[in-house]
């Protein structure tokens, strides 16, 4: 029986190197995002290298939905070997916009969606003994800076989340937890952002070689293929010239 992998957040960015990376390793991939056209696109480009996939439309934020995809994940093979909860959003702004429905926003992609992740797989890998999970937390999940307080937030929480559920595995399991925490990343995520003083800002910042979505999925299959034994906590990995 072949490996199965969910990706949240397959249709852009990180989500969707990723996803091709774990499909080139074998393991068979089930696409999950909310854009449809976007996850056929990319379920025929990994037909088309050799590779398998499927996809479910889910938004994170839905309870029900993801506890939908991780059942939609064991038709396959009938178990689920890795999860990576990666869908999220980073609308920076300065606290006194009271961008509030940008900070409810944050707060249920980046953390709840995780959660329900969490959630809807925990009992199924701790019924078949073994599998993975990981989060994408970020740089701003360790440092904070102006603009940034609640999407640092929210990565923060991720962090913490996911270390306390690392230190809650039994040992006897074959469970591994792993946090990836990239600084910048070349990707669509700052799409989001609507403060116009942090697009001045990022416009007027030092210019940089930013990290390639592929870096990160490079990283990720890094963790997910070590031996049973190696759990890889947490990677942190910056462009060379972020400070
Ligand atoms: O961003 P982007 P990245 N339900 O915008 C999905 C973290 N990170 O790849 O639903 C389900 O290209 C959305 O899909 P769709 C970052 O915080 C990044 O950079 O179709 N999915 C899309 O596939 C995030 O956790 C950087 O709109 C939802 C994906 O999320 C992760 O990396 C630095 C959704 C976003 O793709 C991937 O971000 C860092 C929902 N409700 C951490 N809402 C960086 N890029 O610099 C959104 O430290 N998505």
């Amino acid at each position: 029986l072949g490996k199965t992998a969910i990706v949240t957040g397959a249709s852009s960015g990180i989500g969707q190197a990723t996803a091709k990376e774990l499909a080139s390793k074998g393991y068979h991939v089930l696409l999950a995002a909310r854009r449809e056209d976007r996850l056929i696109a990319l379920k025929k480009e990994i037909e088309a290298a050799g590779g398998t996939a499927d996809y479910k439309i889910t938004d994170v934020t839905s309870r029900s939905e993801m506890t939908a995809l991780i059942e939609a994940g064991l038709e396959t093979n009938g178990t689920i070997d890795v999860l990576v909860n990666n869908a999220g959003l980073m609308p920076l702004s300065f606290m006194n916009k009271l961008k509030v429905d940008e900070w409810d926003k944050m707060i249920d992609v980046n953390i709840k969606g995780v959660l329900y992740g969490i959630a809807a797989v925990l009992p199924v890998m701790e019924k078949q003994k073994f599998g993975h999970i990981l989060t994408i937390s970020s740089v701003a999940g360790h440092t904070i800076s102006k603009g940034s307080a609640v999407y640092s937030g929210t990565k923060f929480a991720v962090r913490a989340i996911t270390e306390g559920l690392r230190q809650e595995i039994d040992p006897s399991h074959e469970i591994r937890v792993t946090i990836v925490s990239p600084g910048a990343v070349e990707t669509e995520l700052t799409d989001t952002i609507t403060d116009e003083d942090i697009i001045t800002a990022f416009k007027n910042g030092q210019p940089m070689e930013m990290l390639k979505a592929q870096d990160i999925a490079n990283a990720i299959a890094f963790a997910v293929e070590q031996p049973a034994y190696v759990d890889v906590n947490e990677i942190l990995i910056r462009p060379r010239q972020q400070p």
